[in-house]
């Protein structure tokens, strides 16, 4: 029997795929490349404590809360300090903005680039074992080096980022990114510690028939937000909601679909988080040939005032998005 029937090719693994197309990058001297593996080093360390959380004492909330007031689940934190170790051990980043972190977090001065960062997305799913994803925005500081000044290197726009991705703690964990060249997702297969590319040039159907929203909150949505949830309804749309964004969006990347969490009365800039939940998906969604509105426009347009401020957000195929801006204006 020849040995291609016995030994099936085991596939491209994320460090070769990132080495290979290194000389994509106009930067590619290696630091982001670096800067890659720690977050891929980072998530297996986390998907190893996801993957035990009914197990050893990780579940639950730590009693306190962010800077947010969202309640820190213990899980929120282990993954934050497991991504800023990796980070400040690999010395390519010289700042971290984190969902955790009130402040950015001062990494490596020399460092190049500027980490956005929520490690541990949907948390409060943990418990109930529902899929949870980590979400990470990548730019290159401005200045040269240095003290990272936080209204030049770090408050930059969406459109600014040099590369975004997600992991998704789900029935399996994958590592999905781009650098700006197309959208790649990786699979994790644990027993070889090793991330496999599984689904090369991810892009988003320009139309589809899903939408995700808290249909909870709908009393509390502009007139305009309503009309398109309506407009889903008499088109007989199929509604998926999972109440984690990394799941929601992933399922919407395969199949086609809108996730969308607008402003509501309480909220008047929704729940989401610009720098670190908005713009890396943004980026994810533009890349994979779909669009990013934070309702007005393309999200990656705004300019950042604050490093946790909230956006609007709404996400997917750009034809869906497109309907839904053209109501929420009207
Ligand atoms: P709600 C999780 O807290 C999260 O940030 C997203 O992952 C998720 O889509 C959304 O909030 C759920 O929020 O208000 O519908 O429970």
């Amino acid at each position: 029997m020849e040995e291609s029937r016995i030994a099936l090719p085991i596939g491209v693994t994320l460090d070769r795929f990132i080495k290979n197309n290194q000389e994509q990058f106009q930067f590619s001297t290696g630091e982001l490349s670096q800067l890659l593996r720690d977050i891929a080093l980072a998530s297996k360390v986390v998907n190893r404590e996801v993957s035990k959380a009914g197990l050893i004492d990780i579940m639950g909330s730590m009693g306190s809360q962010n800077m947010a007031g969202d309640q820190q689940q213990k899980l929120d934190v282990l993954a934050n300090i497991r991504f800023t170790r990796a980070l400040t051990k690999g010395g390519e980043a010289c700042a971290l903005i984190s969902e955790e972190s009130e402040t950015y977090v001062d990494l490596n001065n020399d460092g190049k680039y500027v980490i956005a960062i929520d490690p541990l997305d949907g948390s409060s799913n943990i418990d109930v074992n529902v899929s949870i994803g980590t979400i990470f925005s990548i730019y290159r500081r401005k200045s040269p080096a240095g003290q990272p000044i936080q209204s030049f290197d770090i408050l930059q726009k969406g459109a600014a980022q040099v590369a975004a991705g997600y992991i998704l703690y789900g029935s399996s964990t994958m590592l999905v990114y781009t650098t700006g060249h197309g959208v790649n997702g990786f699979t994790y297969e644990p027993s070889l510690g090793e991330y496999f590319l599984s689904h090369p040039n991810m892009t988003i159907p320009a139309n589809g028939t899903i939408y995700s929203v808290n249909e909870g909150l709908t009393n509390s949505f502009s007139e305009g937000v309503n009309k398109y949830i309506y407009y889903c309804k008499d088109k007989k749309y199929t509604a998926r909601y999972i109440g984690s964004l990394v799941a929601d969006f992933h399922r919407n990347m395969l199949k086609g679909g809108i996730y969308l969490y607008p402003a509501t009365s309480k909220d008047k800039n929704g729940k989401l988080r610009l720098m670190y939940e908005c713009n890396a998906l943004a980026f994810i969604a533009e890349q994979a040939g779909g669009k990013a509105s934070d309702g007005k426009g393309r999200i990656m347009d705004v300019s950042p005032l604050d490093l946790h401020q909230r956006s609007p957000l709404f996400i997917g195929s750009v034809q869906m998005v497109e309907q839904a801006e053209l109501l929420i204006q009207s």
